[in-house]
């Protein structure tokens, strides 16, 4: 089993075309000429800096046939992997139901590829600005036309898992469960050294054998999945429990070589998440990591770009962190100085079960708390270098408040002449809404990454005579990610602002388009 009923493939429609020298259409393609700018710096003699304009010319080509894509999640029967299932399937059909508020529609709100927009430009004669759903800038799959499948420890079916969640509405739950009976998790990978004791109950859906048996099957899973859906591509997205950080030992996770040696030794210190991640780099599918610990280890990575294989993660930014990533640019860009950010969590679902053991939270404390590093260093009228805001992060399991998520904070910081300044903030919600969609985003731009390639026109950039890929680790999509995963050697960015600007930026770039700069010269200069 492991797939949901057949979904319509459409054909993704596009909204808008480039009339520019730069953009050419073809039946099978969108090709453009973009001349990327940046700024490089030296150090002159006596401390000065010389800035110095520099200009790349890229070719970037995207393919217009989006295909007929599967999603596969690991830990499909959990609160997010059911959610998301029932969601979809909800907005497929144009569900509406009855809540003790009236009457609701299914749509697809959280989620920036199919509830935002972007401004595509001005108006050429009122000048009023044009904005297209985000959806529409380039040729992305409906998240409606998912196939969607997986794995779980747990052998309920996902209609069950919906049940157990408790995050629907009984009557939106009624209408999707006939959809959803038949729906019934694959046998996956359980160590339980890595998650959590308490989760030991669940575990009645297990694969036997050594770790490089469970490579070999996990991949064959994927190709079953893709070969019985008719599928075009999978994307394999880890929604499963927080695991404990493996330990990086050298000769074991820290080349692709050892790795695939780790598997077929059964390791101690390969994760059930980092062999998801090596079946799908071998089998060429994207993975995602929407949880925090280390699954992309080294010879993870090494791996996906031997492979030319894409990995994204770590760890879905959805509520408390997403605001932390705003207002920690907000704060320190308006020159008051942070010095102190202390966040708790009171949650009740299986989550945060799973993250009361020590080695599991220590995962979440991580991702939790890096978010602000890099905004905090690029400040140093605030910051001496190496110091930080005081942050501290708390998750306790509180049974009764389920999937609503209390989310508590305050942000303490110095102002004007000795004055301080508190902000305090409480966010409650379903924590499995606000994941749901990003999980489909995350789907929807990393199937766009595979048909996005590049080359380069000068020596100034990397000079390339073909099309390639984007690095294997896909940072563009740090936005719904707390802890980005980037190509080995290059800064993490956390800045919210920044990580959407980018994403929105180079799709433009796509279609021959200059970025967003929000100078809006034309209501200026007149
Ligand atoms: P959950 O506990 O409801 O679901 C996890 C599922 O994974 C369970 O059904 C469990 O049986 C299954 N599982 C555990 N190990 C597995 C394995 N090796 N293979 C296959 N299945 C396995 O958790 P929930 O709320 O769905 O969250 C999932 C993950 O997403 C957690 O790591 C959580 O920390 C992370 N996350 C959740 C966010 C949210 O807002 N809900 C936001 C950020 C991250
Ligand atoms: C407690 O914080 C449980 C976690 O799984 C979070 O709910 C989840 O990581 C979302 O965190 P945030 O900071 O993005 O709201």
């Amino acid at each position: 089993n492991g797939a949901s009923s057949v979904a319509p493939v459409a054909t993704a429609r596009e909204l808008f075309v480039v009339q520019s020298p730069n953009v050419t259409y073809t039946e099978d393609a969108i090709k453009s000429t973009y001349t990327y700018q940046s700024t490089k710096v030296k150090k002159a003699v006596g401390g000065k800096y010389v800035a110095e304009p520099i200009e790349t010319k890229y070719d970037f080509k995207v393919d217009r046939q989006v295909g007929k894509v599967g999603l596969m999640l690991v830990g499909w029967g959990g609160n997010n992997g059911s959610t998301v299932t029932a969601g979809i399937i909800a907005n497929r059909n144009g569900l509406t139901w009855e809540s003790r508020e009236g009457k609701k529609a299914s749509n697809y709100y959280g989620s920036v590829v199919m509830a935002s927009t972007l401004k595509l430009g001005n108006d050429a004669e009122t000048g009023e600005e044009i904005f297209i759903p985000f959806h529409d800038v380039l040729p992305m799959v409906h998240p409606n036309d998912l196939v969607i499948g997986g794995w779980d420890i747990n052998n309920m079916s996902i209609a069950d898992a919906m049940d157990r969640a408790a995050v629907l509405e009984p009557d939106l739950k009624r209408q999707v469960r006939p959809f959803m009976e038949g729906m019934v998790p694959l046998p996956s990978i359980y160590y339980p050294d890595f998650i959590a004791a308490n989760q030991e109950g669940r575990a009645n859906n297990l694969l036997t054998g050594t770790k490089q048996e469970h490579l070999e099957k996990i991949r064959g899973d994927i190709r079953n999945f893709k070969a019985t859906n008719g599928l075009d591509k999978v994307i394999v997205l880890w929604t499963a429990n927080t695991e404990r950080y493996a330990e990086l030992i050298p000769g074991v996770n820290d080349t692709a070589e050892n790795l695939l040696k780790s598997i077929e030794t059964s390791h101690d210190e390969v994760s059930p998440s980092t062999v998801f991640a090596v079946a799908s780099i071998l089998e060429g599918v994207p993975f995602i990591n929407g949880s925090p610990q280390n699954t992309l280890v080294p010879g993870a990575i090494q791996l996906a770009e031997q492979k030319n294989a894409f990995i994204g993660g770590d760890d879905f930014k959805s509520g408390q962190t997403k605001m932390k990533s705003a207002l920690v640019d907000f704060l320190v860009n308006a020159g008051i100085k942070l010095t102190s950010i202390a966040s708790f969590n009171f949650l009740g679902n299986n989550d945060g079960l799973n993250l009361n053991a020590p080695q599991q939270f220590r995962s979440k404390e991580i991702s939790k708390s890096n978010v602000v590093d890099d905004m905090v260093a690029a400040n140093n009228i605030l910051y001496a270098k190496d110091e930080h805001p005081d942050h501290t992060v708390v998750i306790k399991y509180m049974p009764a408040v389920g999937d609503h998520k209390r989310a508590m904070d305050e942000y303490y910081g110095e102002i004007f002449m000795g004055g301080h300044q508190s902000i305090s903030m409480t966010n409650i919600c379903e924590d499995s809404l606000l994941a749901s969609p990003l999980i489909i985003d995350l789907c929807v731009l990393a199937e766009l990454m595979t048909r996005v390639s590049w080359k380069a026109h000068s020596s100034n950039g990397v000079a390339t005579k073909d099309y390639k890929g984007f690095h294997s680790v896909l940072s563009i999509l740090s936005y719904m990610l707390k802890a980005p995963c980037t190509p080995p050697g290059t800064p993490v960015i956390n800045s919210l602002y920044k990580q959407r600007a980018a994403m929105s930026n180079i799709f433009r770039a796509c279609v021959g388009l200059a970025p967003e700069s929000d100078m809006t010269l034309e209501h200026k200069l007149f």
